[in-house]
C-alpha cells in the first residue's frame, strides 16, 4: 500500500540509507530546512520532454522528501515552488503550474494527514487563481492542528517585496502609535515578515548547480548553512537529502562548539 518507493524496503536500501538516517537522528537535526527546487525544466529538456513534465516529476519529489523530513524530526520544510518572477513564463506553463497544488493535494493530502503533517504557505496568495487558493486553503485548514512536520510552500513569494511590505507596515504602525521607532529590533522586524511564525532556516538546499538566492528569504537566511548540488530537482532523492543533513551536522560539530 502506497509503497511505490519505500526507502526502508531492504532491496531499495543499497547504500545503507536506514543506518545513515538513524545516525542523523542521534545528532542535532536542522529544525528548519529550506529548498530551492531548481532544474525541472533542464531535466525535461535532457529527455526531450516538455518542461511541464519536469515540474510534474518534481512534484513527486516534494512528497518523497516531505516523508523523510518528517521521519527525521525536522520541524519545518519550506519549499520554493513559485517565485514572483515565474509569472514571466509562457502562459501555458504557468497554467500548468497553478494546477499542481490541486493535483499534489488530491493525491497526497490523505497521507499527509495520516502522517500528522501541517501544510502552510508564504507568498502573495491573493494573486493566485481562485482554484489554487481554494485547494491550498483547504489543505491548510484540514491540517492546522497537526503537530508533526510543517510543510511550508513558498508560492508567489519574493523576498524584496516581502521586506518592503514589512517596512511599509512598520511605518504605518509607528505613525499610528502602535509601534515606537526605538522598539524596531531585528526580532521585532522579523514579526513583520511572512515567516513570522517560523524560525529562520538552519539549512538551505539549492539543486541544479545555481549558486545564488534568487530573491528567496534574504532576511531569514542571514545565518543559514548553504548546501548546493548539481543534481536536478526531479533526480533529487533521499540519499541526497541525507547527504545535505550529514554535511550540516559535520559543520555543526566542527564549528558549533559552545
Ligand atoms: C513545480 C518543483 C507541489 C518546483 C515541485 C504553484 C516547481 C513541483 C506544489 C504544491 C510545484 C503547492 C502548494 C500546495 C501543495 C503542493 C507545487 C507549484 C509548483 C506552483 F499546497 N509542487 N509544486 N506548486 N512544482
Amino acid at each position: 500500500m502506497l509503497n511505490k518507493m519505500n526507502p526502508w524496503k531492504k532491496d531499495q536500501n543499497p547504500s545503507g540509507l536506514r543506518e545513515r538516517v538513524l545516525q542523523i537522528k542521534e545528532h542535532e537535526v536542522p529544525s528548519h530546512i529550506a529548498i530551492i527546487m531548481d532544474g525541472n525544466g533542464r531535466w525535461a529538456k535532457k529527455r526531450a520532454l516538455p518542461r511541464v513534465a519536469g515540474h510534474h516529476e518534481g512534484m513527486k519529489v516534494v512528497r518523497k522528501i516531505t516523508r523523510l523530513a518528517n521521519e527525521l524530526g525536522v520541524n519545518t520544510l519550506t519549499v520554493y515552488a513559485f517565485s514572483t518572477e515565474n509569472w514571466k513564463r509562457p502562459k501555458m506553463e504557468v497554467d500548468f503550474l497553478m494546477k499542481l497544488p490541486e493535483e499534489f493535494l488530491g493525491t497526497f493530502l490523505p497521507e499527509l494527514i495520516e502522517e500528522n503533517v501541517r501544510v502552510e504557505m508564504i507568498g502573495y496568495m491573493d494573486k493566485l487563481p481562485e482554484h489554487t487558493q481554494k485547494a491550498v486553503g483547504k489543505a491548510m485548514e484540514e491540517t492546522k492542528d497537526n503537530t508533526g512536520l510543517t510543510l511550508n510552500f513558498a508560492l508567489n513569494y519574493g523576498s524584496r517585496a516581502e521586506i518592503l511590505d514589512g517596512v511599509r507596515q512598520v511605518l504605518k504602525d509607528v505613525k499610528s502609535g502602535i509601534m515606537s521607532e526605538n522598539d524596531l529590533t531585528e526580532e521585532a522586524f522579523s514579526s513583520y515578515l511572512m515567516t513570522k511564525d517560523f524560525k529562520d532556516p538552519d539549512l538551505l538546499i539549492r539543486t541544479s548547480g545555481e549558486i545564488r538566492l534568487s530573491n528567496f528569504m534574504l532576511w531569514q537566511l542571514a545565518y543559514t548553512e548553504f548546501w548546493f548540488t548539481d543534481v536536478l530537482w526531479p533526480d533529487f532523492n533521499e540519499e541526497h537529502f541525507v547527504e545535505a543533513i550529514e554535511a550540516f551536522q559535520g559543520r555543526q560539530r566542527r564549528f558549533g562548539g559552545v
